[in-house]
């Protein structure tokens, strides 16, 4: 298969922060809290575009970040949510995380999306957490941080265009003309040994992916040659391009040499065998090429196969050729999805509830999502904001699991950076 790969960082907005905030109105002494809520990070988003063909564009640009949230503002205004980050990528990009390899999407069709980190929820602003009693909280919440990730791009090349014929009829020639590929090209069978790939550029941006594939030979059907290897690979095309030698210069006829290599392409699959075809008639620059390809031109008016006759050498004769390629293109379906199993792991809402206790020297830590999420509101020097704390520590059942882990009265607790006494 042929695969380009690129290695990105994405990371999704963080949250703005909750304001704090207290009305000042004339006449009114003691305002309420009005700190309004921190605005949505941005998420990154990938995007299919049909009109990419490689990921060579991730070659220069390696990191990538989505909007953060703004802060939240007094009187009770929100801040603005991060804009989303939208990546293009051509069809056929699977992503893959790079630490644990799984695949989390598989892009093929034009205008797929797929979001893959998150932006952080912003912070609730102090109006927030004022009831009855609690009139003028000192705090608010910070914005959530933006899930970040390294990513392994990988595209599995599928090549529209697959060039076909017996050996030495000038299939890699035509590849390097049409494209930057520079397959190797020598005056001897076999010259290929697998498959060479490139792009060609059509104008306004349009282009089509172009697979010189090793000679084709009787018997390849069955592996002989280079036999199936490649045959596999040509299924994927959507089209193939029937190289024949016109000049007969190794003493075959190119009629025969027609029918030939499409009976090896039946015989490995009746798939292979009906994919739409037109003809190359190379080497036209060779001395009873002429000739021949009249003859060829003749026995297949009747099927519909086009024949264009083409040097290699002379680069002549392509222009046509590659015109009715692009027709027919444009006519036949898209390439066909890659199965592979997706794993649908960033799509799943951040875990803010569970946490983890552990014992370290004579200390209760307690870490993990839910104690992260609690932090993000708490001011340690507010004595409010520490009672609002210790509820939601309560309410998140975390006193409760302490106790069963035989916290007593005066043991110290620490959760992050900040160590306690725990009282009952
Ligand atoms: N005169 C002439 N020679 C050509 C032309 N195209 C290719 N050749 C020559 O034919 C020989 C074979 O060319 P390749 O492009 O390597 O042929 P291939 O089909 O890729 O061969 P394999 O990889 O062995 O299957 C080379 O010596 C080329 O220079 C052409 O249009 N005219
Ligand atoms: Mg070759």
């Amino acid at each position: 298969m042929f695969v380009d790969i690129a290695k990105i960082y994405i990371k999704a907005g963080d949250g703005g922060n909750g304001a704090i905030s207290f009305r000042r109105e004339k006449y009114v002494p003691k305002g309420g809290p009005d700190g309004g809520n921190g605005g949505n990070g941005g998420n990154v988003i990938f995007v299919v575009n049909s009109s990419l063909r490689t990921l060579m564009d991730f070659r220069y640009k390696r990191h990538f970040k989505a909007e953060a949230g703004q802060n939240g503002q007094g009187k009770d205004m929100t801040g603005r949510n991060g804009h989303d980050l939208i990546i293009e990528v051509p069809p056929g990009t699977t992503i893959r995380d790079e630490k644990t390899g799984d695949i989390l999407a598989d892009l093929m069709n034009d205008g797929e999306k797929k979001i893959l980190v998150y932006g952080g929820k912003g912070g609730r602003g102090n109006a927030h957490f004022a009831t009855s009693i609690r009139q003028t909280p000192r705090f608010a919440q910070n914005g959530e941080k933006g899930q970040e990730l390294w990513v392994i791009l990988e595209l599995k090349m599928i090549a529209d265009v697959g060039l076909i014929g017996f050996p030495n009829v000038g299939k890699s020639t035509i590849l390097s003309i049409l494209t930057a590929a520079r397959p190797k090209i020598a005056n001897y069978h076999f010259t290929t040994l697998s498959p060479n790939l490139g792009v060609v550029e059509i104008g306004e941006g349009k282009s089509f992916v172009l697979a010189d594939i090793p000679g084709l030979i009787e018997g390849a059907h069955e592996g002989v040659g280079l036999g199936h290897d490649f045959l596999r690979h040509v299924e994927r095309t959507r089209m193939l391009v029937h190289v024949i030698d016109a000049s007969g210069i190794e003493g075959r006829n190119p009629i025969e040499d027609y029918y030939k290599i499409n009976q090896e392409l039946e015989k490995y699959s009746s798939n292979l065998g009906n994919k739409p075809q037109i003809v190359a008639a190379n080497k036209c620059d060779l001395p009873g090429a002429n000739e021949n390809i009249k003859c060829l031109i003749e026995e297949l008016s009747p099927s519909d196969i086009k024949v264009f006759p083409v040097s290699a050498a002379q680069n002549k004769g392509f222009r046509e050729l590659l015109h009715e390629v692009v027709i027919m293109l444009d006519k036949l379906p898209p390439p066909k999805k890659f199965e592979v199993e997706e794993v649908d792991v960033y799509y799943r809402k951040q875990d803010n509830t569970s946490f983890e206790i552990t014992f370290d020297k004579e200390v209760y830590v307690v870490s993990g999502p839910a104690i992260d999420n609690i932090l993000r509101s708490v001011n340690f020097d507010d004595y409010e904001s520490l009672q609002y704390f210790q509820r939601m520590l309560r309410r998140r059942g975390i006193i409760d699991a302490l106790r069963e882990k035989g916290i007593k009265d005066g043991d110290t607790v620490r959760i992050d950076e900040f160590e306690f006494e725990f009282l009952s």
